[in-house]
């Protein structure tokens, strides 16, 4: 069977594009490495955490237009969204890996005939889309000469960033204005054929280097600007002023809107991708990486305050409230959170019982040891001497302050301010 559309990785990204399309009719395959992936989606079932993606990857599977496998098929569209992680090695700037595309490229590159059309939607180091190319087609040569080979002119391709907040993610996958920049006029035009199927923001066409740049812009800009609520939170800190309202307040000028602070910038994103352009342009990005500097102190600060407060116990029981990257998710990747109770682990701080409700059992990270307790909300707030919040979850907005009497609170949210 030939499929409309295949999606190459079935993640945050993958699952959800790959339902909206079946949705809207188009047929659509979705190539995964892990089995157990394959197996749940095919069920009409996910294995992430994201709001009505449930109901979406249900209806995909349940039309007969989404079905999830492990070999490449053909198919007149791949999409590939698979990490773009970054590996820290000894350098100080840590350089992107972009190992997972290639291997992808490779893994379809006998199933892309002449007339297809590939699209990175991988956030990507500038000059991704060239390397998708070239590695499709050196796998192409390597498999020896087909006679169907698409030379480079009969093949097209094209970047097409993910923009959609994790947490919102289905509503901003329709809505938001998408960019889209091909190797080729002609790719470009295709590639905004296809989002238009159910994109109903703007499409922004341009080359594919301006798009792999501006997505990443788009985070350093993000970055830089939490870095600077970060770095009032640290001078309050100093100052013994309350972060909270001074941003409330600087934010009441018609032209200022600071971000908020917290225990640092996770995710997969927003603390990876400036590092893309620093990796690329070391020289013109002093700010992007004193940014990243900033933020990645910031767990080291957090750790600081509950070891001080730790000290004026003798036996103190620490809760810590989120293990997650951000609220409402179950994403650790990246996360401050983690790294937080990492190190307090690390450090035999004292008990720690930490609140997850995204999660049913502790990371690797976390369950060595075993010093790190994974309990519920109610029995880590009556246990705890100090209670410490790491993400602003749902369920710990509504904390009561009765709850917290006679405890010290770290709240690096803001939530109870
Ligand atoms: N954070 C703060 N203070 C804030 C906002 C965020 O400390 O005021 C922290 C969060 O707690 C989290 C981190 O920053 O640890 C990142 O969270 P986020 O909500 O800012 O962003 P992500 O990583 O979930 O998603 C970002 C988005 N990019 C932008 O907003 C420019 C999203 O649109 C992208 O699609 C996504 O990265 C991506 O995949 O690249």
């Amino acid at each position: 069977m030939k499929y409309d559309i295949c999606v190459v990785g079935l993640g945050y990204i993958g699952l959800p594009t790959a339902s909206i399309f079946a949705t809207h009719g188009k047929r659509v395959y979705g190539l995964e490495v892990n089995p157990e992936v394959v197996k749940t989606v095919n069920a009409g079932k996910i294995h992430i955490v994201e709001a009505d993606l449930d109901v979406l990857v249900r209806a995909a599977v349940q039309s007969g237009n989404l079905v999830a496998g492990t070999e490449a098929v053909e198919a007149d569209c791949f999409i590939l969204a698979v990490p773009t992680p970054f590996q820290r090695g000894s350098s100080q700037v840590p350089a992107p890996d972009v190992s997972y595309i290639e291997r992808a490229c490779r893994t379809i590159a006998a199933r892309v005939r002449p007339g297809n059309l590939v699209i990175l939607e991988s956030t990507s180091p500038v000059g991704t889309t060239e390397k998708v190319r070239d590695w499709i087609l050196d796998e192409r040569r390597k498999v020896g000469a087909s006679p169907r080979k698409p030379a480079t002119a009969d093949l097209l391709f094209a970047h097409c960033p993910e923009r959609v907040l994790p947490g919102q993610l289905l509503q901003e996958l329709v809505t938001n204005d998408r960019i889209v920049g091909g190797l080729t006029p002609a790719a470009t035009t295709a590639a905004r054929r296809l989002y238009e199927t159910f994109c109903t923001g703007e499409i922004l066409t341009t080359d594919a280097r301006t798009a792999e740049l501006a997505k990443l812009a788009e985070n350093a800009y993000r970055d830089v600007n939490i870095a600077f609520a970060n770095e009032l939170s640290l001078i309050c800190a100093e100052l013994k002023l309350n972060v909270w309202e001074l941003i409330k307040l600087a934010n009441h000028h018609p032209r200022v809107k600071i971000l908020q602070p917290g225990p640092g910038v996770g995710g997969h994103c927003i603390a990876v991708d400036p590092w893309f352009i620093v990796d690329a342009a070391p020289r013109c990005t002093p700010l992007i990486r004193a940014a990243r500097g900033v933020n990645d102190g910031k767990p080291r600060h957090v750790v600081a305050q509950v070891k001080a407060a730790a000290a004026r116990h003798r036996a103190p029981v620490i809760a810590c409230l989120g293990l997650a990257f951000k609220a409402n998710i179950d994403d650790l990747r990246e996360s401050p959170a983690l790294e937080i109770v990492r190190e307090l682990a690390a450090e035999k701080v004292g008990r720690l019982l930490v609140v997850e409700p995204h999660i049913t059992t502790l990371p690797p990270v976390l369950a060595r040891g075993g010093r790190v307790e994974l309990v519920r909300l109610p029995e880590a707030l009556r246990a705890a001497d100090i209670v410490v919040v790491l993400v602003n979850h749902r369920p710990f907005l509504v904390v009561k302050k009765s709850a917290l009497a006679g405890k010290t609170v770290i709240d690096t949210r803001g939530i109870w301010s």
